[in-house]
């Protein structure tokens, strides 16, 4: 049987695991879960994240048993039909233990190496942003548009803080000098939802040091297809150095005040 590896086709199959999984979290977060911690003490994950990403990649491999997995809690495998999911069960854990309605099941669709379409499904508010690669980006099946037309002085911008200590620390003396430059910042702790709020107009920029896949692939994609810039600074690609974004026509500002306050070097 030949499964089909269009984006479309990929992608409500996206849309039909990120509303799944979202339905667990919801429910789980509603009964007893332990939670544990991984690279340092505020690097949480609880096992609600596990039994997730769990029924992500059952569902995936009984419909598509060739298919390759990146999982953040390590459900990861090769594959040999040149797609790719890359999966955040919970994007936005500390946010789900404290009980703090900010947090997502992220699914994101690789083919022949590139994302073409991602879901990003936040079950306490009921909204999924999705995109397929040229065809937009939406929100409840709402076309978004990106940021609105603001001045660097008057944006308000999205960021996160690693978990390691010392790198905190410098981040937030950029975070505070960055202060002086924008209107506001907004700390909201989960990078697909940022990114999604980025399409979404409900931030101006975004920027954040650190990331992995599955926090920036679905994400991005919303992002790029809402219009919005993406970049890694200096050149580069938006990935774990840097994923910086914001209206083409604020970019060249907000990535030179990055560039400048050493955002990428944290
Ligand atoms: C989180 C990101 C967030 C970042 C946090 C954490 P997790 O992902 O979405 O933007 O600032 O440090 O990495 O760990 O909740 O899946």
């Amino acid at each position: 049987m030949v499964r089909p590896t269009d984006p479309s086709a990929l992608s409500e199959f996206a849309v039909e695991l990120a509303r799944g999984a979202g339905r667990l979290a919801y429910d789980g977060r509603r009964a007893h879960f332990d939670v544990v911690t991984k690279s340092t003490p505020t690097d949480m994950v609880t096992d609600v994240d596990r039994q997730v990403e769990a029924w992500l990649i059952d569902t995936i491999l009984r419909r598509r048993p060739d298919d390759a997995i990146l999982g953040e809690e390590g459900g990861g495998r090769t594959g040999t039909s040149g797609v790719r999911w890359i999966l955040d069960p919970i994007d936005g854990t500390v946010n789900f233990v404290l009980g703090i309605a900010q947090y997502a099941v992220s699914v994101a669709v690789e083919i022949d190496s590139r994302v073409q379409a991602g879901a990003v499904y936040n079950p306490e508010a009921d909204e999924l942003f999705t995109a397929v690669e040229g065809a937009g980006a939406f929100l409840n099946g709402r076309r978004l548009s990106g940021p609105r037309a603001v001045p660097l002085e008057r944006a308000v911008v999205g960021t996160g803080f690693g978990y390691a200590r010392p790198r905190r620390a410098a981040q937030a003396t950029v975070a505070a000098a960055l202060l002086d430059q924008v209107a506001d910042i907004r700390r909201q702790g989960s990078a697909s939802l940022d990114l999604c709020a980025l399409a979404a107009g409900r931030l101006d920029a975004y920027y954040e040091v650190g990331l992995n896949p599955w926090d920036w692939s679905a994400g991005l994609l919303v992002a790029v297809e809402a219009g919005c810039a993406v970049s890694g600074l200096r050149g580069r690609e938006p990935g774990s150095q840097m994923t910086a974004g914001t209206r083409p026509e604020l970019a060249p500002a907000f990535f030179a005040l990055l560039e400048q306050l050493g955002a990428d070097d944290v």
